[in-house]
């Protein structure tokens, strides 16, 4: 055998050894015959075998027909929201710059939903790696038109033939990107023919390559076929892309600064909860890191707690300052808002983490505290509380008792004690003193230097301080 075709016959490494889904075959891929997907991902997996790079490569897949890559690469993988590869991307490398990350994304993913996504990206010149897949239609749904449809192209949403006076001009992506200052190299090769397969396995090498060496952002566009959103067969559709794609989206380098780029050094950063403090402006707090946590009961720590209610029942508030009071603390946190559109009155909720350690995700799933501040939030979310779980139910807006009988409920009739103290405002803070009297997770003290910062007017600050201290009775009487 000659040892320079078995490197190419060989599977590469940096695939899964088999495809296991739910159809049961476990050896053939989810896309249809001759789609040009399977041969983009060779290409990658290949070059992360030559590249070494398996172990710490990311891979982030786009919503559309490569949706499912994670079930191939045998790297890590993200699957990103329609459009958002390369935000998702960015963070990514930006938490992890040793890593190796690909955001692979087809032409509706890419170039309509996500046009800002890749634009920002390429222009803050991102350390990353963009496959950019352009099948000149949206292969996954059906075969709408893309932004990459051609001229007088037929789809499902373009009948008579894409018209620029009603629909504009295919998009030629490479060489918008090359106009930027930042990226290192831009190229766009094509699928249709054994020459052109092989400048697109080396482009698509050399743009990993880049990575590694941490020369910057590559992006290599790939003309790619999709036979059955054009309606024709496997070899028909290597003609379609030489005969219709490769006049308008010319295959070439659209610049290469890959050896004069100096490789990209990562500024230092200290993440310190001081350098924080300091960032968001609020240089005047004194940071007391509490030296003993050990009276907080095992089940109240690291919370991952969920605030819900009405708009203008203080949720958000509530959960920022639970967050405040943690960072003050030298907890990690993590706040994460979730509300309607409405000025007023729609749902909003957040989810808080407070941690000793990191924190992975801001989303909170599984809670250990939900803070329900009327019927629809005890309802909705006191099913995602762990067994065990505390509930905090703002009793004067719920009338119907929790549905679980496996978690600890302290009912506070946060609504009615905050309007007898003058405002119902203040109900948010009743319920916030009786989880800190509950748990004991925060200092009262830090509290006070933190709600000292955020109210300036002594009065405010008077009817607060007499709101929580109202919310630390209720929960001394339920203890
Ligand atoms: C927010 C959102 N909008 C729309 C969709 C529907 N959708 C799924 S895939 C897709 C386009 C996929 O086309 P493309 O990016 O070209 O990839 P291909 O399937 O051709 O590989 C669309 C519009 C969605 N899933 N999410
Ligand atoms: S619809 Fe097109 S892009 Fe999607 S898997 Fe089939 S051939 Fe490939």
């Amino acid at each position: 055998m000659n040892a320079k075709y078995d490197v190419f016959l060989e599977k590469p490494k940096s695939f899964y050894a088999n495809y296991p889904r739910k159809t049961g075959n476990i050896e053939i891929t989810h896309y249809c015959p001759g789609c040009g997907h399977g041969i983009i991902h060779k290409y990658i997996a290949e070059a992360l075998d030559k590249l070494e790079v398996q172990d710490k490569t990311i891979l982030v897949s786009p919503v559309g027909c490569s949706v499912f890559a994670y079930y191939y690469f045998d790297t890590g993988n993200i699957q990103a929201a329609h459009g958002r590869a390369p935000a998702v991307a960015t963070g990514v490398k930006r938490s992890h710059p040793d890593s190796i990350v690909i955001s692979y994304q087809g032409d509706g993913d890419l170039a309509a939903i996500g046009t800002a996504e890749i634009i920002h990206a390429a222009n803050r010149g991102e350390n990353i790696s963009v496959f950019f897949v352009n099948n000149a239609i949206y292969g996954m749904t059906g075969g709408q038109m893309a932004p990459t449809t051609l001229e007088g192209q037929k789809t499902t949403t373009s009948p008579y033939g894409r018209n620029p006076g009603n629909e504009g001009f295919p998009i030629r992506v490479a060489e918008l990107l090359a106009t930027l200052k930042a990226p290192v190299y831009i190229e766009r090769v094509s699928l249709h023919d054994t020459a052109n397969r092989s400048k697109a396995r080396k482009a698509i090498f050399k743009a990993l390559k880049n990575q590694k060496e941490n020369r910057g952002f590559s992006f290599v566009e790939i003309l790619s076929q999709c036979p059955t959103g054009w309606k024709v067969d496997a070899p028909t559709s290597y003609t379609w892309i030489k005969e219709n794609m490769v006049p308008y989206f010319e295959p070439g380098v659209k610049l290469d600064r890959s050896e004069e780029a100096p490789p990209i050094t990562f500024p230092e950063r200290k993440w310190d909860t001081a350098s924080i403090i300091q960032n968001l402006g609020l240089v005047n707090l004194d940071i007391k890191a509490r030296a003993d946590r050990s009276a907080i009961l095992e089940h109240h720590r690291n919370p991952r707690i969920k605030i819900a209610g009405f708009g203008g029942q203080g949720v958000l508030t509530l959960g920022i300052l639970i967050s405040g009071c943690g960072m003050m603390e030298d907890y990690n946190v993590a706040w994460l808002p979730s509300y309607g559109p409405e000025m007023r009155g729609g749902t909003a909720h957040c989810h808080v983490t407070v941690s000793d350690s990191q924190i992975g995700s801001p989303l909170v799933t599984q809670s250990t505290v939900c803070i329900a501040m009327n019927k629809p939030s005890q309802v909705k979310f006191e099913q995602e509380l762990v067994p065990g779980g505390l509930l905090i139910r703002n009793s004067s807006m719920i009338d119907i008792p929790s549905s679980r009988n496996d978690i600890d409920i302290l009912s506070v009739p946060a609504s009615e004690i905050a309007t007898g103290l003058g405002s119902l405002k203040v109900a948010n803070m009743v319920v916030l003193g009786a989880y800190l009297e509950r748990t004991g997770l925060i200092a009262f003290d830090t509290l006070d230097i933190v709600l000292k910062s955020m109210l300036k007017k002594a009065s405010l600050l008077e009817l607060n301080s007499r709101a929580i201290a109202a919310g630390r009775e209720i929960a001394r009487n339920q203890a």
